[in-house]
């Protein structure tokens, strides 16, 4: 089994937080404040191999969110997340953060999978905040469209104790339910396979987890949509790369343009998909 060791990354030690990206996909899987537990959840049988995606920290999916909407042969969650992105900048900022930003363009494979010529860059603002944020520009000479989320797995004591708030009276699709519409009552709890694509909503969520005697804040901008999963048993058995007994320790909630958004950029547009995420001690 593949180790965490064997992909290429970065480490970042401060007085005010540490965390780890993977070049491949600037993938963050690792950011922990000074005096705090992990706030990031990784899987311990996720895999650390050229091409695979890393189960677990902050996947980027893009330019499609979910399975192709066509093709079901194309990866799921696009090709963003599996391929190489350079270190284009790292800055210690006078508060003490450090700012990373990756770069990766389109290139003859991209083009196979989805015929548009783009540039993303993904920047990580690393201290007692996380801030990070997506921009995709069109360098092509026609518009594309495209769906995608900052796909966060957030590290918690027991998935069942947990509350996320922010999305009270919020409609969702239900994937564990065909896809039907459906009205968030009060909190999201946790008590089975768990995937829902709530809509229309720029509400900041937050995870109450009384186990870790904390709240864990995401706020954002440039998503109107929010997804919650939880693979619950039956699921995670299926998935080679995440531990059967994983599922109660992490909870997905993601930032994300998906459901019935999308967005359309013209030649020399871009867009920019932000999640900002404090912790609170409770
Ligand atoms: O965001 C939830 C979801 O779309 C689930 O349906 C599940 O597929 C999850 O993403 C993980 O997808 P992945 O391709 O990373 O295994």
């Amino acid at each position: 089994m593949s180790q965490p060791n064997d992909l290429d990354h970065q480490t970042i030690a401060t007085d005010l937080a540490s965390a780890t990206i993977y070049p491949q996909g600037a993938h963050l899987t690792h950011w922990q404040p000074a005096g705090r537990k992990p706030v990031l959840w990784m899987s311990a049988k996720s895999r650390f191999e050229l091409g695979a995606p890393i189960r677990g920290g902050i996947p980027i999916c893009w330019p499609w969110f979910g399975p192709h909407p066509v093709n079901p042969e194309k990866p799921a969650h696009g090709f963003l997340r599996t391929m190489p992105w350079r270190l284009v900048d790292s800055i210690n900022l006078a508060d003490g953060s450090v700012r990373v930003t990756y770069e990766a363009q389109s290139d003859e494979m991209s083009q196979q999978l989805w015929p548009h010529k783009f540039l993303a860059e993904l920047t990580a603002t690393i201290g007692p905040t996380l801030t990070v944020a997506l921009t995709v520009f069109n360098t092509c000479v026609k518009p594309f469209e495209s769906t995608g989320a900052l796909h966060t797995y957030f590290a918690v004591s027991d998935v069942t104790k947990v509350k996320v708030h922010g999305l009270d009276g919020v409609e969702y699709l239900d994937k564990v339910d065909g896809m039907k519409r459906k009205t968030q009552h009060g909190p999201v709890t946790i008590s089975n396979e768990t995937d829902r694509v709530y809509l229309n909503t720029e509400s900041e969520c937050v995870i109450e987890d009384p186990g870790f005697r904390r709240r864990i804040r995401i706020a954002k901008s440039g998503s109107k949509t929010t997804v919650v999963w939880n693979p619950w048993i039956e699921k995670s058995k299926k998935m080679s790369d995440f531990g059967d007994d994983e599922y109660p320790h992490m909870i997905c909630v993601e930032t994300a343009a998906a459901g019935d958004e999308s967005i359309k950029l013209d030649p020399g547009a871009s867009h920019r998909l932000e999640a900002r995420i404090s912790v609170q001690a409770i």
